[in-house]
């Protein structure tokens, strides 16, 4: 039966040469995705964010979560490899891109969040790991011990507009008021690739020009959304540029938006994107 099956196989990668380069891939040759949040009651913002890492393509995902979230993780999405931060702190070792802050928490008493948001920094700009900052990964940027850290130039910011007035010591309001004014300060602050979230997302980096996002739905304007970009950028940042990876990460996340609202906009909420983002990559 093995001698068959060899033959079988040999004759159909003749067929279709095709064949042959894809059974040479493994899950390594798809990254491995680490993703740090889910601080206690906000597993499920890691959980979306790794679900949309595995929809993307990711061969591999591993969550680094808060002790009390690990169970739900793990059951809520077996393929997902979950660990606390102080156990899989070796992940980072692995990682192939980071993303960080899906509901890690913030609040100056957090010190476990501060130490693990410190730790992974340092990791990535050490060693110029890819890195994806998102929700509180940004709240613990805009704090004022942490204003001077520089970033390296493979990170990518996801802001929402309150997210981004914390960063540049404004209002919502200033950041809505002249969005192309606030993402050009972003990216000089910072140096790194931006991505203004919000309807007519925009997207840029140092010495490049701005993408501008016309698709998307309020349909998106739920809960959990933005954990899904984060999940869905990191993973596209393996093989891309941080810009590249943003703007297709971007422009695939307002896609699946568009056509979850087909089904009903309100009502939509941020899981109903998942198998579409699967649709949308093949
Ligand atoms: P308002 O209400 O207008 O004054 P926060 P968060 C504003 C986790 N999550 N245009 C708006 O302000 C995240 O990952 C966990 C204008 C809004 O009230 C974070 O770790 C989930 N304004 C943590 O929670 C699912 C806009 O910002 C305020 C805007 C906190 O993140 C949910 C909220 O911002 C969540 O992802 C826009 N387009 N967008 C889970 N299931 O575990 C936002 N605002 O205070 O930073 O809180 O974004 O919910
Ligand atoms: P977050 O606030 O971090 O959960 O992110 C929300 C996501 O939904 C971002 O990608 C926003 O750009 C997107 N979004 C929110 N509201 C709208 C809207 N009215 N139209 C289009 N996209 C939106
Ligand atoms: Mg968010």
């Amino acid at each position: 039966v093995a001698e068959r099956l060899l033959q079988v196989t040999r004759a159909d990668s003749a067929v279709h040469p095709s064949k042959a380069s894809q059974q040479n891939v493994h899950k390594g040759t798809y990254g491995h995705i680490v993703i740090i949040g889910g601080g206690p009651g906000m597993a499920g913002a890691a959980i979306l964010a790794g679900q949309a890492a595995l929809r993307s393509g990711a061969g591999k995902v591993s969550v680094l979560c808060h002790p009390d979230s690990r169970a739900i993780i793990a059951q809520t999405q077996p393929e997902l490899m979950v660990e606390s931060f102080a156990e899989g702190r070796h992940r980072l070792e692995q990682a192939t891109v980071v993303a960080l802050g899906p509901g890690l928490g913030f609040s100056p008493e957090n010190s476990l969040a501060q130490d693990t948001w410190r730790q992974v920094i340092s990791h990535c700009v050490e060693r110029n790991v890819p890195l994806v900052l998102d929700a509180d990964g940004l709240n613990w940027l805009a704090h004022a011990d942490h204003r001077s850290m520089s970033l390296s130039a493979h990170t990518v910011l996801t802001p929402h507009p309150a997210e981004a007035g914390r960063l540049l010591g404004c209002s919502t309001a200033a950041i809505q008021n002249d969005r192309v004014r606030a993402i050009q300060q972003l990216i000089e602050n910072f140096s790194s690739t931006i991505v203004l979230k919000g309807a007519g997302t925009l997207v840029g980096a140092p010495q490049q020009s701005l993408w501008f996002c016309r698709r998307g739905s309020s349909a998106l304007a739920t809960a959990g959304t933005g954990d899904v970009l984060t999940g869905i950028i990191a993973t596209l940042l393996v093989g891309r540029t941080p810009v590249e990876a943003a703007a297709a990460a971007v422009w695939l996340h307002a896609r699946a938006g568009e056509i979850a609202a087909l089904d009903g906009e309100r009502g939509t909420i941020a899981s109903d994107l998942l198998p579409l983002i699967r649709q949308l990559r093949n």
